[in-house]
């Protein structure tokens, strides 16, 4: 039986900024450009549980997030200073395991089996780390303790903050069966919905399908979803795995038939692959799209370009760019991706945004004018 630690830090980028600024603890925090310095535009990455109180979450608009509290204290992140704690977090680990898996900036898988430390115990494992984040970088995290991946994922989930949740194989069918499904690790918005018109809204819900059903209309997450319902999944926590490139990709149970629906699902696309550049700390200046049309025929078209790709607004133009000049709608789509490769050195060095455009068409042009610049040497 492996003994599997998932460590999850608790309202990440809002905690440094509280560590690190007095005269803001106890404010409610959100991680933002204030909406008054940018026209009303801007996304909020998180919120300290100070701000949640209000109903701030991450992904919101920092618009609606100043509707909400106007008193928040708004903060700009500041991805150097997290990628270096980052790094003082993995050292922590590795005191007591070198099986650890960073997912992202304030996550990570460890395999504590065989330890460093000759403890039995993960959830000992579990409690010294977080006492060693908390007394070494003045941080707290939450840990889930469990025989997979999956679960301990959900588990540090569970109880936040300064959370420690422990699924053993026994608990694990009970723990599950009334989980609701957005807690579980990978199912999207977009999937869930999926799931609700099928009746399913928690983990029990899904022991009723047969796994071939799950696979039709999901394709191989359907696979996934069917075995961890049951509380299987056997991935291994893979150490170091540095990445070459980062995408994103969804497959479309109703296929794409319209230009508009492709923009609408590029734009969803671009979001989830900005999030996750951004938690890897890395951006690209090579943008690949892949389609599939219904006939399963599959092409990708690549195009690299001027600079570092690492805001919603360049994967949006640089998708549609490569869309209409390789792609159409004449044979519906089921499946599109984009990904992000040749990662820069300087990355997250913010390329500005630019807000003095008003219209969409506006907003395009200019894209597309650096990427033919981008194509002309
Ligand atoms: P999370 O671990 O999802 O969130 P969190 O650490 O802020 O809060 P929690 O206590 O619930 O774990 O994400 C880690 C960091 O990633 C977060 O601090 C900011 C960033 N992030 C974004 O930039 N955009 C997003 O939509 C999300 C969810 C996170
Ligand atoms: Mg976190």
């Amino acid at each position: 039986m492996r003994k599997i630690l998932h460590v999850d830090m608790d309202a990440f980028f809002a905690s440094v900024a509280e560590r690190d600024n007095p005269r803001i603890r106890g404010k409610a925090v959100v991680i933002a450009r204030h909406p008054l310095e940018t026209n009303g535009k801007g996304v909020v990455s998180t919120a300290n549980y100070e701000a949640r109180k209000f109903g701030i979450h991450s992904a919101m608009s920092a618009l609606e997030a100043y509707k909400l509290c106007p008193e928040a204290v708004f903060v700009r992140e500041d991805f150097r200073k997290y990628k270096a704690i980052s790094k003082q977090i993995r050292e922590i680990f590795s005191r007591y395991t070198d099986l650890i898996e960073p997912m992202s900036l304030d996550e990570a898988y460890l395999d504590v089996t065989e330890n460093k430390i000759g403890a039995k115990s993960a959830m000992r494992i579990g409690k010294l780390i977080q006492r060693d984040i908390y007394q070494e970088l003045n941080l707290t995290c939450s840990v889930g303790v469990s025989y997979t991946k999956f679960l301990a994922k959900i588990g540090s989930d569970f109880q936040k903050p300064c959370g420690m949740t422990v699924v053993t194989p026994e608990d694990a069918a009970e723990f599950l069966r009334d989980l609701p499904m957005r807690k579980f690790p990978f199912v999207g918005p977009r999937m869930q919905e999926g799931l609700r018109e099928l009746g399913v809204e928690v983990g029990g819900d899904l022991l009723r399908f047969e796994e071939m059903d799950l696979i039709h209309h999901f394709g191989k997450a359907g696979r996934s979803l069917y075995n961890r319902a049951r509380g299987i999944d056997n991935a291994p926590v893979k150490p170091n795995r540095e990445r070459k490139s980062i995408g994103c990709e969804m497959t479309y149970g109703t296929f794409l038939q319209t230009r508009e629906e492709v923009a609408g699902e590029i734009a969803k696309l671009a979001d989830d692959l900005v999030f996750r550049l951004k938690s890897n700390g890395k951006s690209g200046n090579n943008l690949t799209l892949k389609v599939r049309y219904g006939d399963f025929s599959t092409i990708t078209k690549s195009m690299t370009v001027d600079r570092n790709i690492e805001n919603i607004e360049d994967v949006i133009a640089f998708s549609e760019t490569l869309f209409d000049e390789q792609f159409n709608v004449d044979k519906p789509i089921r499946l599109m991706g984009v990904t992000i490769k040749n990662f820069g050195k300087d990355f997250l060095v913010n390329t500005e945004i630019p807000y003095h455009l008003k219209t969409a068409e506006e907003v395009r042009d200019y894209y597309r004018g650096l990427a033919v610049a981008a194509s002309d040497d």
